[in-house]
């Protein structure tokens, strides 16, 4: 088996047609180093028969925008060369898969179906929808996890001891390198090439908020952001990462949001890296055991952006201080223009904006003070997702609800000494800034880029 079966649940078993294979991607949007495009040509050639990779373009999806649909577009025209010049056949359908995949497999006699896998309810719906709409087989293959998603635990951890060592009792033997995406000859011309500019046309998102300009999408641009962090930033990812005046990060999450890039495929390349261990070791702590912990939790609590999946404790303790005093309070228009009295919170809402990436420090505090300025912990939470969503690029994914939880509601963390508003919820503030990193020297990097 090319692909480990681990990786693959049969959604739904059908009676397996004759006709070509669909892969139909969604969430890992590449060519190289994907597991469910391994998984679907392997089973294409095993049959003999064609393989299509599909893409089903939907709107809304969770308050994307021209900027977030912009950087998606720019990837998949990159996939769709790289699939001809492979001899691989990709058609973009437009709607909602549950009506278009199904009638595309209809349409073309198709004899099974392979998907990858995220654990947001949006997608696991769809899954569970198209299957039960399909006649024949489909089957979602965890591309995006180095230790699938399903597999690593069959229950919520609470915290990222719980699960670290599930993750690396097995991740060494799933850090294998990947098989190449060999050709096919494959009927390339009978799905036609993509109408991109048909397709922006139709793009029916807000377009408000510009692109991010300073990040450049796409499977090739990916290598080369992760090539630029081996070089220059992985050494000093230890001591520097909580440095938002610094800029020591991978850079890597809208690459990995979107699928551009494998989280494996960064694995690998920091391991085989000529730098400190302790810098390996940090970078796989976050990228595998916190990334795969936020995979865990989307899976396992459906409620994941709601307060309801906020440990009881947390929940009980939110709720005992509901009625605190809020001494500053801020309408979530104010906190999106960045209008509070906090110059190192304005900045990092800057930064996002301005961007479309916040650094990942200012994130935890962002999140906090929102708490902090909100009316209610559910109108803070609502307010964290929403402007998340709406201006990070790497927003709409697992570690996004995840880290709002975890601001929010002491999810993966530990009850705190008590105080008002936050009860028992770590709390944050600017000393504590001022004590870790120079926030004037990130607040002047900030004014410094460009208003979007
Ligand atoms: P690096 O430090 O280089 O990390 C590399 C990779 O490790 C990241 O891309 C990510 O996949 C993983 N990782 C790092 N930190 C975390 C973390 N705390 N939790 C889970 N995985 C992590 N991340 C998103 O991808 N999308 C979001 O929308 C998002 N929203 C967040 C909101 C809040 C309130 C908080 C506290 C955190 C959020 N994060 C989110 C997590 C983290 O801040 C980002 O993943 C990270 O800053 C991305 O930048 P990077 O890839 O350069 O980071
Ligand atoms: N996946 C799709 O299959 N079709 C889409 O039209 C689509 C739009 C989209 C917009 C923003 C964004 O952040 C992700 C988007 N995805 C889309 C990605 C995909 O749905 C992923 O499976 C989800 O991010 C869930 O993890």
């Amino acid at each position: 088996m090319l692909v480990d079966a681990r990786r693959v649940r049969a959604v739904d078993r059908g009676t397996r047609g004759s006709g070509p294979v669909v892969c139909w991607m969604s969430r890992d949007q590449r060519v190289d180093d994907n597991w469910a495009l391994l998984f679907a040509r392997e089973m294409a050639l095993e049959r003999a028969v064609p393989l299509v990779v599909v893409f089903c373009l939907f709107t809304p999806f969770l308050g994307a925008g021209l900027r977030q649909y912009g950087f998606l577009l720019r990837g998949l025209a990159e996939v769709e060369r790289s699939l001809r010049e492979r001899g691989i056949p990709f058609a973009l359908l437009r709607g909602d898969p549950r009506n278009r995949i199904p009638a595309f497999v209809e349409a073309h006699r198709c004899g099974a179906v392979v998907t990858d896998f995220s654990p947001l309810r949006i997608r696991t719906a769809q899954v569970a929808d198209v299957a039960a709409a399909l006649e024949v087989p489909l089957y979602e293959v965890d591309a995006h996890n180095v230790v699938p998603a399903r597999y690593v635990t069959d229950k919520r951890e609470y915290a990222a001891r719980t699960i670290r060592p599930k993750l690396w009792r097995t991740a060494p033997a799933f850090l294998t390198d990947f098989p190449e995406l060999e050709e096919m000859d494959g009927p390339i011309d009978r799905w036609p090439p993509v109408d991109w500019d048909q397709v922006w046309a139709g793009l029916d998102v807000r377009g408000d908020i510009p692109e991010a300009t300073s990040i450049v999408p796409g499977e090739a641009a990916a290598l080369r952001c992760l090539e630029g962090f081996l070089a220059e930033r992985l050494a000093r990812y230890p001591e520097e990462r909580n440095d938002p005046a610094r800029d020591a990060l991978s850079g890597l999450s809208p690459y990995l949001h979107f699928g551009q890039i494998a989280p494996q495929r960064a694995a690998l390349a920091v391991q085989a890296a000529d730098a400190p261990q302790e810098a390996k070791d940090a970078f796989l702590e976050e990228s595998i055991v916190r990334r795969e912990l936020a995979e865990n939790f989307c899976l396992h609590a459906e409620d994941y952006d709601h307060m309801s999946a906020f440990p009881d404790w947390a929940r009980t303790t939110l709720a005992e201080h509901a009625e605190d005093p809020r001494p500053a309070l801020y309408s979530l228009e104010e906190m999106e223009r960045a209008a509070t009295h906090d110059e190192a919170w304005n900045a990092a809402q800057k930064e996002m904006v301005r961007t479309g990436k916040m650094h990942g420090y200012m994130r935890m505090y962002w999140g906090k003070k929102i708490l902090e300025w909100s009316p209610t912990p559910e109108e803070a939470l609502r307010r964290v997702i929403l402007l998340n969503d709406r201006y990070e690029l790497d927003g709409r994914d697992p570690n996004g609800y995840t880290g709002a939880a975890w601001s929010i509601g002491g999810v993966h963390d530990r009850p705190w000494k008590e105080r008002p508003i936050f009860g028992k919820i770590r709390y944050m503030n600017d000393r504590g800034l001022r004590r870790k990193f120079d926030v004037d020297r990130y607040i002047r990097k900030v004014e410094a880029l460009e208003q979007p």
